[in-house]
């Protein structure tokens, strides 16, 4: 049984479409915590004792040998694939390639759209056109990918998706991102967005 924490924010989906989309059902195989980040929950001493970042998304596996907790949306979602074996091409370099992916969204697309995103609401205007330029290079670096294939690696659906998936699917409101220039991007959305398992993924917060 895995206990989930999360909530609905570009990186709070990530965890509830990889489970759904390993074929695990909430309430049998995994709970869902939602936690309510205005209120402060992801700061209490109770989960910084699960995520000592005091963010989402986390999950707590509790295995026969002891609780297992794992924090980073990107360890997360590699724990789950090793563990339930999918979102993982079997290939070694296909492999790694998608957990290169995994780390070119938690290390580019997140920090610099979350960032974009929060100067934008502050009326920084300079520094929100230093992220927003940043974030459109690292989307033209998915679209040399994504214009000639249908998923960012090995033909499948895996992490790597998921992982990005989160945050261009939030971008148009959340800063504003045009996606015209993009249209492998936008047809991988669309793609993706169709997929049963990532609808059921994000109606979890509903
Ligand atoms: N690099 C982290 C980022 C996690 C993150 O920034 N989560 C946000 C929600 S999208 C959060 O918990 N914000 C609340 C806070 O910072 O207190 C990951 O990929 O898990």
């Amino acid at each position: 049984m895995i206990t989930a924490y999360s909530a609905n924010t570009p990186n709070g989906v990530k965890v509830t479409i990889a489970l759904e989309a390993l074929g695990l059902s909430r309430g049998t195989d995994y709970t869902l915590k939602i936690l309510n980040l205005s209120e402060g929950d992801q700061k209490q001493p109770d989960y910084l004792a699960i995520n000592p970042n005091g963010r989402i998304p986390a999950i707590v596996d509790h295995t026969e040998s002891g609780n297992i907790r794992v924090f980073e949306s990107g360890a997360v979602l590699l724990y789950l694939a090793e563990k339930f074996g999918g979102l993982l091409p079997k290939d070694p370099a296909a492999r790694i390639e998608a957990i290169s992916w995994t780390y070119f969204q938690t290390g580019g697309i997140g920090p610099n759209m979350g960032q974009a995103g929060y100067q934008k609401r502050q009326g920084n205007l300079a520094v929100f056109e230093r992220f927003n330029t940043e974030s459109h290079r690292l989307v033209s670096v998915m679209e040399s990918v994504l214009s000639e294939a249908d998923y960012l690696v090995g033909g499948m659906f895996s992490i790597a998706d998921i992982m990005n998936f989160g945050w261009l699917n939030r971008a148009p409101s959340y800063m504003d991102f045009d996606l015209t220039p993009y249209p492998g991007v936008t047809a991988w959305l669309v793609r993706l967005r169709a997929r049963e398992d990532v609808q059921r993924g994000l109606a979890s917060f509903d």
